[in-house]
């Protein structure tokens, strides 16, 4: 089965299709398997991602392009780009991320030049997957290091807080860290919950340096329009509700995303409502339930495209997060 979201006024979109390995076709700018079988290829639009799928047959989250793509690697960063948006991507290895704080920051920065050479400066998308991602106590634990290595990268940019991209943060039983993230020539608008506590405003209880990431991203085409939803959970204000319950977290994460979306059509009143393009769940490992994707489909729908990972979320209380391309 394959899921095409096709979207006119812009050259590229998304589409679930089945996990087969193989060559590219020419019009992939990115294609991301899931699963901790490495699919070993040279391709720099193939990206890896130590996560396991749950329930169902695999499929392959890709994007496609209707206009020419060009893709090479470039300081170890593998992209590809069609002349209005570049995806890419990076790997560190485990032995890489001795020092986490300087290793992110080293990452996100090494990104930032890349994508200023090729002349996609503003940042749409971030998926960041690191390894055990809540080891170490306090503002020790790797995912408060990595947010303080991203901080210190993004920060050095004048107005980064209104020009944050959309992102997910989520954490893999392998070591080493992935990041891959989307680009584009022209800027999105960024979008906050009216529920949440903007996340890079999160007082320190939560580390040192806050997240830098936005709630979503709308990004308007010439006469499409595609909307970038971050990892979304069940936090309301800057608290975790319902620890320990998975559903009620399904619940208010669901609560969370409908108000987002509130607010982001509020920006283009006359577009009409957002719909679901394709969602992903993570769900905590060992954290599963029967109920969950039956669920899932009375909340969003039969029809939506689903990713289901088995991941860690980076707030220990945190079961569930759910991410979605809306159009
Ligand atoms: C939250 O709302 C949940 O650090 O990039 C969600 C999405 C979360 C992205 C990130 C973190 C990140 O704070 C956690």
């Amino acid at each position: 089965m394959s899921i095409n979201s096709y979207v006119d006024g812009c050259s590229y979109w998304l589409s679930h299709e089945p996990d087969s390995p193989g060559t590219l076709d020419h019009d992939v700018l990115a294609r991301i398997h899931y699963g901790t079988d490495l699919t070993a290829t040279q391709d720099p639009r193939q990206i890896n991602v130590a996560l396991p799928q749950m329930g169902g047959a695999p499929v392959a989250e890709v994007w496609r392009s209707r206009r020419s793509v060009e893709h090479g690697w470039a300081d170890g960063l593998g992209y590809a780009h069609n002349g209005e948006v570049l995806f890419g991507h990076v790997r560190l290895d485990e032995p890489e991320l001795v020092d986490l704080v300087r290793a992110t920051t080293r990452a996100y920065l090494r990104i930032d030049l890349l994508l200023r050479q090729l002349g996609y400066p503003y940042w749409l998308r971030m998926w960041n997957f690191l390894g055990h991602i809540n080891h170490g106590e306090g503002d020790a634990e790797r995912y408060r290091q990595f947010s303080q290595g991203r901080h210190n990268a993004l920060a050095l940019k004048p107005g980064f807080e209104s020009r944050l991209p959309a992102a997910t943060a989520i954490g893999t039983q392998e070591g080493g860290m992935t990041v891959y993230f989307l680009a584009a020539r022209d800027p999105g608008a960024q979008v906050e919950n009216p529920r949440q506590v903007s996340a890079f405003r999160y007082p320190p209880t939560y580390g040192p340096k806050s997240p830098s990431f936005s709630r979503a991203c709308l990004k308007q085409w010439t006469d499409a329009r595609h909307l970038f939803v971050s990892g979304t959970a069940s936090v309301v204000g800057h608290r975790t509700l319902h620890p320990g319950d998975l559903l009620a977290q399904l619940d208010e994460t669901h609560h969370n995303l409908e108000a987002l979306l509130g607010q982001a059509g509020a920006l283009e009143p006359a577009a009409g409502p957002f719909r679901a393009a394709g969602l992903k769940i993570y769900v905590r490992p060992g954290h599963d339930h029967p109920e969950l994707l039956p669920r899932v489909r009375r909340l969003f729908g039969d029809q939506v495209p689903l990713l289901c990972l088995a991941g860690d979320i980076c707030r220990r209380d945190l079961l569930l997060e759910i991410e979605g391309l809306f159009t």
